[in-house]
């Protein structure tokens, strides 16, 4: 997804950009730069491609440094990794500037520069923002004056750090739709996409707001809103502690990610939006004229990530008129399926490397029954993402713990955001689209606020420790929903649990209730709730403990046998993702009051690369 660092020092800083470059190469490690203004205050840069370590040894070999500094790693949207491709992108000796986002005007821009007299020494869109900063420099006489006039011209997602040797010891920087933090010093201060990357150099930071452009000296800090006034924006002080790997106030790596779905999730819709609508380059080259030819999709995934694509055909087939089906790998791979016309082959796997789901992608191209393959995965060099025609990566972060949370939720939201491409490859963006990408960006909130039922739901789990076994209820969407609740459950705390679509109860299991027997059922407004709760007046009477999570509009009543634990109202097609939460708090408390090993549980692991 790239990751930005710069800093503005009165010492070297090659090294505090290199090891924030580290620090965010989670987001992208196709190639890596820095550029810096050096002791006569020249712009020297060095790139390189692949990861970060390789730019650290071609800086050992061919050392540059200075006191104001910008650097880089990318995740390509827009030209192939290489290193003409690699940030900075410069505009000769004038300016240096590294970007996170997409330039959605890039072609239209670089037609106008290229008629100014401006060649292009790369394929990215970034490049138009470094020459029309520079044409704006020598018109404006200031780095910030030119940055705000430029942003008038580009249309997109960016988060952007500008350096120039006609202004030394500064930094000019932008935000809209991308993040970007400044990091506060004494006598120095420092730019980066996350907090991490800057936690070995302060633990002051400013937020920058959508719209943003600030000027980053030494002693000062000038922050310009969207109309161009001057703002001021909070410091808060941070008490993260520093690397992704470490367990930091928590007592287990799975409520950590848990805890960490709001930022994974926001990072997932990162570049993704802008203004109402999808932004499709992210997922690759041609994408909107792929899409468009779509009619019929295949998801293929397994344990959690095959919910996910269950609840993303629900999606699918309520905004579209395409065909989803959905089906396990290990299944897949082996059995005989009729090829179909222009299907879009969709892969959802956390790591990238689960054999199952690898091993179908492979039958499929080798048939070439698809009209093309794209992926779903958290891993961006993995082998799924490379065999793939398109990617979706979500943004979850390294993901430890073995029972799968914020890999999931960001797995609902990817979904999410295929569908909204899909609409708008199809039929233009809709009012439905709008929504759509409108009310997601609603989910980091939310799905904080379900969060704050920590405490509740670690005194309900009290009640599951002596149970062995359990039922998971929903209906529609929500049906997934409760086979996932039932899978975190059983994986890590060791208590049968099953989940079956409400409205099969009378089909079968419900010769199982009885008041040793837990019902959890999922109970968020929409169209389905009369029909679930007639499901659960049934539960009810005969003798079954319900434990209902159900929207604040729901209407649930609680008694002696009805457990109604109340989360806020939120749009339908948000329900699934935040539900999840309260079903992972859910296993995790149980789980840790039982003492089993959350976080490795027995006879299961991380990354499923075997059949
Ligand atoms: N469009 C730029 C930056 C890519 C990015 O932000 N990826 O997440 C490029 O392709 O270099």
């Amino acid at each position: 997804m790239c990751g930005i660092i710069g800093a503005v020092a009165q010492r070297p800083v090659a090294d505090i950009l290199i090891e924030g470059l580290r620090r965010l190469e989670y987001r992208g490690y196709d190639s890596a730069g820095l550029a810096v203004l050096d002791s006569t205050n020249r712009l020297q840069r060095s790139r390189a491609v692949g990861k970060v370590a390789m730019l650290a040894t071609k800086l050992l070999e061919t050392p540059i440094d200075g006191k104001t500094g910008i650097a880089h790693t990318r995740w390509a949207t827009h030209g192939k990794p290489a290193e003409m491709n690699a940030h900075p992108h410069v505009s000769g000796t004038w300016l240096g500037v590294v970007h996170n986002g997409i330039i959605e005007n890039y072609l239209a821009l670089r037609e106008k520069l290229g008629s100014y007299g401006y060649g292009f020494d790369s394929e990215t869109d970034t490049e138009v923002i470094a020459h029309l900063v520079a044409l704006h420099l020598k018109r404006e006489g200031s780095l910030l004056k030119a940055t705000l006039k430029a942003r008038q011209e580009f249309k997109g997602a960016y988060a952007l750090a500008i350096l120039s040797p006609e202004e030394p010891n500064t930094l000019v920087v932008a935000r809209q739709g991308s993040p970007l933090i400044i990091g506060l010093g004494i006598g120095e201060n420092f730019v980066g996409s996350d907090i991490q990357a800057m936690l070995p150099v302060t633990n002051r930071f400013i937020y920058l707001e959508n719209g943003d452009v600030a000027y980053v000296g030494l002693h000062k800090i000038e922050i310009y809103n969207e109309e161009g006034e001057l703002v001021e924006r909070p410091i808060r002080e941070s008490r993260a502690k520093d690397s992704a790997s470490e367990l930091g106030e928590y007592r287990h790596f799975m409520l950590k990610e848990i805890f960490e779905q709001p930022t994974a999730i926001a990072s997932t819709l990162e570049n993704r939006l802008a203004s109402g609508h999808f932004l499709p380059s992210i997922v690759g080259q041609n994408v909107m004229e792929t899409l468009a030819k779509v009619e019929e999709i295949q998801i293929i995934a397994c344990g959690t990530s095959y919910h996910a694509g269950m609840v993303g055909r629900y999606w699918i087939e309520s905004m579209t008129d395409i065909p989803c089906t959905v089906e396990v790998a290990s299944e897949y791979r082996y059995r005989r399926q009729p090829l179909r016309k222009n299907m879009l082959f969709v892969t959802i796997s956390q790591s990238g490397e689960t054999a199952d789901t690898l091993a179908a992608l492979e039958k499929i191209k080798e048939a070439k029954g698809c009209l093309a393959s794209l992926s779903i995965c958290n891993v961006a060099e993995s082998s799924l993402v490379r065999e793939s025609d398109m990617n979706l990566m979500t943004v979850a972060g390294p993901e430890i713990g073995v029972a799968s949370t914020k890999a999931f939720t960001t797995q609902l939201l990817a979904l999410q955001l295929l569908l909204g491409t899909l609409i708008q490859a199809k039929t233009g963006e809709t009012d439905a689209s709008r929504k759509l990408a409108q009310d997601l960006q609603l989910l980091p909130i939310l799905v904080e606020q379900v969060l704050e039922l920590n405490p509740v739901i670690e005194k309900l789990a009290e009640q599951f420790i002596d149970k062995h076994h359990s039922l998971f209820l929903g209906r529609g969407a929500q049906y997934p929903i409760a086979l996932e609740g039932a899978l975190k459950l059983k994986e890590i705390s060791y208590i049968h649990a099953e989940a079956y679509p409400a409205g099969e109860l009378k089909h079968g299991p419900l010769a199982l209730v009885d008041s040793e027997m837990p019902v959890v059922a999922i109970a968020p407004t929409g169209l389905l709730l009369e029909k679930l709760k007639s499901n659960l007046e049934v539960v009810h009477a005969r003798g079954g403990q319900l434990y209902v999570f159900a929207s604040q509009n729901a209407q649930m009543k609680p008694d002696e046998q009805t457990h109604v634990i109340e989360l806020p109202a939120v749009p339908e097609m948000l329900a699934p993702i935040v539900y999840t939460i309260p079903l992972q708090l859910l296993a995790y408390h149980v789980a840790v009051l039982k003492g089993t090993d959350v976080d490795k549980p027995r006879n299961l692991a991380k990354s499923v690369t075997v059949e």
